[in-house]
């Protein structure tokens, strides 16, 4: 697959970018080869800048639901920006996103718009800070929440009490209030709480982990979640930038029926454009400016076209509620198909239209299992698929997703390519 003209931009990029990208991932450094520069895409696939095309199961890491330039979509995202772009003051779309916001996930009563994931999760944490008037803060070891500093964190050496930052620029003073405990294990978490008695402000987690690979939360671990945060007076927060309007209408929370106190949302609510949201009951809420003494602010919170493209996007989905049936189906077949060809050396995890393949004969149930997988066949497996048209998550530690565009002849095409690639 000629790649030439991705090689001259990616040399261009890097001059005047860092690793010639914009985020890392995208640099497809996991998987040894040139990042495929994309001139455009529709619907499931993608074409890029030496004219392949490709089926697309990236899909922007998650907000292409519906597939890529959605007509409905992109109309209203059109009629937005004729009426301008940007005004530094408070529009109607705004009232009415936070209001399907709120009916699609009642815990979400009260919402604030921001611009990205990142700020979503880190505004969330600020807010749980202020209303429990507690610093510390419980995450887990390969979930990630964008990159804010005090989330930036691993486990230390002294794995579950001691944490340090997970990359450079993070002073030791902003990760110490950040503890770790292990995805999927209840007494790692009760040892935290144990260890610090009315001090810990909140709980967060990616209620389906996706960002170590798929990883799924074990039967009534998410309830244990929310029984011990009650327990200590700490507040439950969901990361649903990924699951959010993805695992169902109503994110994981509808899902697994577990009711967070606050909810941090990216990717599908802007429906392909920056938009993030944080929200939880009102009590809570009203803490955040102007209302309330928690600040945080954003001059392209809330902008119009962003809001037009979220406001589609979950109107369609709401329309169409079978497509959680659909996509769960046509990701299975997938899965399927790779642990046929595999004959037992890998795990492949699914939740829904996410999944991950784990070369690892292991059942993968946290970071440590996840990272017992073979990153080099991870890296020849993805090569091979991309050799035949299909372009799947450049690292092992990223998710799969499956549109409610990729069609029948895309789904068996795939499975086809899964059986040719070398096992
Ligand atoms: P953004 O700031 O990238 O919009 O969202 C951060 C974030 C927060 N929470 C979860 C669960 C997330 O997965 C993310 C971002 N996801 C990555 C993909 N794993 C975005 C892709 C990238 O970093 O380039």
């Amino acid at each position: 697959m000629m790649d030439t003209k991705s090689k001259e931009l990616f040399e261009e990029a890097k001059r005047h970018i860092p690793g010639g990208v914009n985020s890392p991932v995208r640099a497809f450094g996991a998987v040894h080869k040139t990042p495929r520069f994309v001139a455009s895409a529709c619907g499931s696939h993608i074409v890029d800048v030496d004219g392949n095309e490709m089926i697309d199961y990236v899909g922007s890491f998650g907000p292409a639901i519906l597939g890529h330039a959605h007509p409905r979509v992109v109309e209203k995202v059109v009629e937005a920006c004729k009426d301008g772009l940007t005004f530094g003051a408070p529009t109607e779309r705004e009232v009415r996103l936070a209001e399907l916001i709120a009916e699609l996930m009642p815990s979400m009563e009260v919402s604030r718009l921001v611009s990205s994931g990142t700020e979503a999760v880190m505004s969330a944490v600020r807010v749980a800070r202020a209303f429990t008037g507690r610093d510390k803060v419980i995450k887990f070891r390969g979930c990630y929440h964008g990159h804010s500093d005090g989330l930036l964190v691993k486990a230390g050496s002294g794995a579950m009490a001691s944490s340090v930052p997970d990359s450079a620029g993070v002073p030791l003073d902003y990760s110490k209030n950040t503890l770790v405990a292990r995805y999927n294990d209840r007494a790692s978490v009760e040892e935290l709480f144990a260890q610090n008695p009315g001090g810990i402000a909140a709980v967060i987690i990616e209620p389906v982990a996706a960002n170590m690979g798929v990883v799924l939360p074990e039967h009534g671990f998410l309830a244990f979640l929310r029984q011990i945060t009650i327990k200590y007076g700490a507040l439950l927060i969901f990361d649903e930038v990924i699951t959010g309007f993805r695992l169902s209408l109503g994110g994981a929370q509808e899902y697994y029926r577990v009711t967070p106190d606050l909810t941090a949302l990216g990717k599908i609510v802007g429906g392909g454009m920056p938009v993030g949201a944080y929200g939880g009951r009102r009590e809570i809420m009203e803490l955040v400016a102007p209302l309330g003494p928690v600040y945080q602010a954003g001059t392209l919170s809330g902008n119009p076209a962003a809001t037009a493209a979220g406001l589609e996007t979950l109107m369609i989905l709401k329309e169409d509620p079978g497509i959680y049936e659909r996509l769960s189906a046509k990701a299975g077949r997938i899965a399927d198909a790779v642990r046929e060809a595999a004959r037992g050396s890998v795990c492949v995890n699914q939740a829904g239209s996410l999944l991950s393949v784990f070369f690892t004969d292991r059942q993968v149930a946290d970071y440590e299992s996840a990272i017992t997988s073979d990153t080099r066949r991870y890296a020849e497996f993805f090569g091979h698929l991309l050799n035949q048209g299909v372009y799947t998550a450049p690292s092992q530690f990223e998710a799969m997703f499956v549109s409610d565009a990729h069609s029948e002849e895309d789904i068996a095409y795939t499975c086809r390519a899964v059986q040719k690639a070398a096992w």
